[in-house]
Formats: C-alpha cells, sequence, structure tokens
C-alpha cells in the first residue's frame, strides 16, 4: 500500500516581498494516515519587475492598501476555494494536487484563482509532502540522481527595472565557473564582488545596490561595465574567461518600442550626453540587426557565455537570426520569451531559436509544470536555468528545485541581501549534506588564488 498523508489544512497570508509589497504565503499541514502524524510548512511566492506579457497572471487586490499590490483577494482564494478542493487530498500526489488546482482556476492563465494563490500551494504541498516522507525538499523532487550543484550565476550589477541609474541593460553577472565545489565557486564571487565595491568606492562611485544585490551606480554601457568586472576579477587574482566568465540578462523587452520598431538605450544616451556634453544625444535606438552585432562584438572583446533575452519576446525571427550567428557559440537564454511555458518552449524548439530555458515556477504557476518545462528543454539538449525573481522572501525553494533536476545553473543575484544569500546559503547546506555525493557544474579547472 503506497504511503498517504491527508491534506487537513491550507491556510494562506499576505506578508512582505524584498521590495516591501504584499506577496503570499501559504501553510499546508497534512496527516500521515497510518500514524496519524501531522506536519507543516508554509512557502512564498515571489515576483518579477520586468515580467513578460506571456507570464501567468498574478493577482493584485488594486484597492488603496498597499498601492493596489494588496494579495487579499488571493490570499481569500486559498482559504476558501483551494482549500475545500485539496482537503483530504494525499499531499504526496504533486501532480493530482496541482491539476485539481488547474482545473478548479479553469483558465489558460491562471487568471481566476490568480498564478501566486496556485503557487504558494503547489509549492508548500511539496514541502509538506518532503516532511511527511522525512527527506530534504532537493531529494523528494530528484530522487536519487540528485547530485549537481549548480554554477552560480552572480547578478554584481544591476540595471534596466532593477535600479535607477543609466543603465540600459538589466543584469551583469559573473559566474564562477573555475572552482572545484560550489562553496568554492561561491566564494570566488563573493570575493569578486569585495573587489568590485573597493573598485566603485576608489572612483568615487555609488556603492548602493539595485534590487539584485548588485551594486548599481551610472555606468555609460555594457562595455564599461563588463571592463569593470574584468578590473575586479584580477584584482580578486583570478583569471578571467577561465576562473571566472560573465553572463548577461538584456531583458530586450523593457527596451523595445514597438512604435519605432527598435531598441532604445535611453540611459546610455543620458550618459553620453552628460559625458560628452553631446547636446545632440537625444536618443539611442537599435534594430534586431544592429543588437545582435553589438553582442557579437561583446562576445569578441568579454568572456560572455550567456546572453539571456537578447531580443523582445514576440520577435520570433529576431531571435532565429541571433540563435544562428551566436547559438553555437553561447548559451542563449529565453526568460520573457519562454516563459516557463511549455507551449512558448516547444514553438521555439520548433524554430530553433534559443538554447537555453530560464525557469522561474511563478511565470506558469505549478510545481508540476515547472518541472515538465524543464523536462522538455532538457530533451530538446536545451539548458536549463532555474532562477530567482527580483521580489523575492527569504525562502529558498529554488536552491533544492536547482540541485532537483541537476540544472547546473541558478540565477539568483549577487552575494548580498537576505533573500538572495538565503538560495545561495541553502546550497551550502546541500552541498554538505550530499558530501562525496555532489559534484559541482563547473569546469574545476581554477588557475587563480585557492587560499
Ligand atoms: C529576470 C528577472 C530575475 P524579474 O528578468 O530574469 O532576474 O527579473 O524578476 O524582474 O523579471
Ligand atoms: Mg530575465
Amino acid at each position: 500500500m503506497s504511503l498517504e498523508a491527508k491534506i487537513v489544512d491550507v491556510h494562506a497570508r499576505e506578508i512582505l516581498d524584498s521590495r516591501g509589497t504584499p506577496t503570499v504565503e501559504v501553510t499546508v499541514t497534512a496527516e500521515t494516515v497510518t500514524t496519524g502524524k501531522k506536519v507543516s510548512a508554509h512557502e512564498s511566492v515571489p515576483s518579477g519587475a520586468s515580467t513578460g506579457r506571456f507570464e501567468a497572471i498574478e493577482l493584485r487586490d488594486g484597492e488603496p492598501r498597499y498601492f493596489g499590490l494588496g494579495v487579499q483577494k488571493v490570499v481569500d482564494h486559498v482559504n476558501t476555494k483551494i482549500r475545500e478542493a485539496l482537503l483530504g487530498q494525499n499531499v504526496l500526489n504533486q501532480a493530482k494536487l496541482d491539476r485539481i488546482m488547474v482545473e478548479l482556476d479553469g483558465t489558460d492563465n491562471k487568471g481566476n484563482l490568480g498564478a501566486n494563490a496556485i503557487l504558494g500551494v503547489s509549492l508548500a504541498c511539496a514541502k509538506a509532502a518532503a516532511k511527511v516522507l522525512d527527506m530534504p525538499l532537493y531529494r523528494y523532487l530528484g530522487g536519487v540522481g540528485a547530485h549537481l550543484m549548480p554554477i552560480p550565476m552572480m547578478n554584481v550589477i544591476n540595471g534596466g527595472a532593477h535600479a535607477k541609474n543609466t543603465l540600459d541593460f538589466q543584469e551583469f553577472m559573473i559566474m564562477p565557473v573555475g572552482a572545484e565545489t560550489f562553496h568554492d565557486g561561491l566564494r570566488m564571487g563573493a570575493e569578486v564582488y569585495h573587489f568590485l565595491k573597493h573598485l566603485l568606492k576608489e572612483e568615487g562611485r555609488t556603492i548602493a545596490v539595485g534590487d539584485e544585490g548588485g551594486f548599481a551606480p551610472d555606468f555609460r554601457d555594457a562595455r564599461e561595465v563588463f571592463s569593470y568586472l574584468e578590473k575586479a576579477v584580477k584584482k580578486a587574482g583570478y583569471e578571467v574567461g577561465k576562473d571566472i566568465v560573465f553572463a548577461m540578462d538584456a531583458a530586450a523587452s523593457e527596451l523595445y518600442n514597438p512604435e519605432k520598431k527598435c531598441y532604445e538605450f535611453t540611459g546610455e544616451a543620458q550618459a553620453r550626453k552628460e559625458e560628452e556634453q553631446d547636446e545632440a544625444c537625444e536618443s539611442i535606438c537599435r534594430t534586431a540587426d544592429e543588437m545582435i552585432t553589438l553582442y557579437e562584438e561583446l562576445v569578441e572583446e568579454f568572456p560572455i557565455i550567456s546572453i539571456e533575452d537578447g531580443l523582445h519576446e514576440e520577435d520570433w525571427e529576431g531571435w532565429q537570426k541571433l540563435t544562428k550567428r551566436l547559438g553555437g557559440r553561447i548559451q542563449l537564454v529565453g526568460d520573457d520569451l519562454f516563459v516557463t511555458n511549455q507551449k512558448r518552449i516547444k514553438c521555439g524548439i520548433d524554430l530553433c531559436v534559443g538554447n537555453a530555458v530560464l525557469i522561474k515556477v511563478n511565470q506558469i504557476g505549478t510545481l508540476s509544470e515547472a518541472m515538465e518545462a524543464i523536462e522538455m528543454a532538457k530533451c530538446a539538449g536545451y539548458h536549463a536555468v532555474i532562477s530567482h525573481r527580483s521580489g523575492e522572501t527569504e525562502d529558498a525553494f529554488i536552491a533544492d528545485l536547482a540541485v532537483a533536476v541537476n540544472a547546473g545553473q541558478i540565477k539568483t543575484g549577487a552575494p548580498c541581501r537576505g533573500e538572495r544569500t538565503a538560495k545561495y546559503n541553502q546550497l551550502l547546506r546541500i552541498e554538505e549534506e550530499l558530501g562525496e555525493l555532489s559534484r559541482y557544474a563547473g569546469t574545476g579547472k581554477k588557475s587563480g588564488r585557492t587560499a
């Protein structure tokens, strides 16, 4: 007889995320039928700033409290409709629980109950189930094969929608690929982060941080940022391109102007205007072709191994060109393009667009669908990168998920701000627990200092 643990309570509450904006937290309680043992687990829901148009719907109250951003309606959906539908169900039956909620919602985009309602319950159920079985979450989700520690993609310079500076591209990341272990990689990344801070300080630039913990001073453009990153890596005693490589998220949907049919770089124009007193520089616009050329140049000049959302979420043709020109050399990640949605990922695979999928559980709204999306990506030879949102909480579910599916990469911000380090610290715990079974997804060929 298979084990049964009945859901005896589902309860949601409104809490705050890392931007001081309300979000949902759900507690699920389950009782093992044979022993009467009760367990509870809670999990909260993240929220994006540069959200893709095709993401599942995040419901907000739209009332005066919290400037319309309250989630009391969502809390109510969990505490009434969803609770009623799930009471008595076996918490170990994740796929069925998720299906019940998807059917109860009845829409394609979870717009009735809210993806934030459904996801909170979905994740809390998985956590409760792991507790019923007395298993670590990554083991429950991934089974005996879960062992691969992801390379952190650490977003050390923030721009775009995550900072109020002149940087048009959103994220500039360092990846400690040369490390032999995850904890070694995390240390290398954190050291570079601190050297970067010194460099910025020395030059009198602000060291205030953006939403994901990266520094957010004004920069002229991507080239200037990557030059800084190179300097910081060298100062930290590591070899650029071998120990540490770079990645970026252009978040190009945010830059696209559909009327002008081009990508607008307002920050770059402003920086140029100030720096060169070039009054003529009102705006800088780039076509899709010019964007691809810019990426090619950057990839030539710097050891960039991954570019996310290089073009906007509806430009499949542009993405095909981008993939033809750069897909053989670097990772091209679809975030707003794929939105963790199997229909869009399938479309991308069929059109030979991109070669990696960013996985954000709240873009699709259930754990089962996110895991199916990972499976689909992997089967097609695409990488799956597990990702946080710019609005996060101290919960670390995605750390366990990254190891569970052996993703090999996790994007969860700078080594700074509690909601970012919560994920890195959970990975440290997992690595310690796995012991000799763990393997780091990097090359392990570090040439820099080993202290
Ligand atoms: C992204 C994410 C996370 P947001 O674009 O990849 O870094 O940002 O959560 O604001 O969509
Ligand atoms: Mg992105």
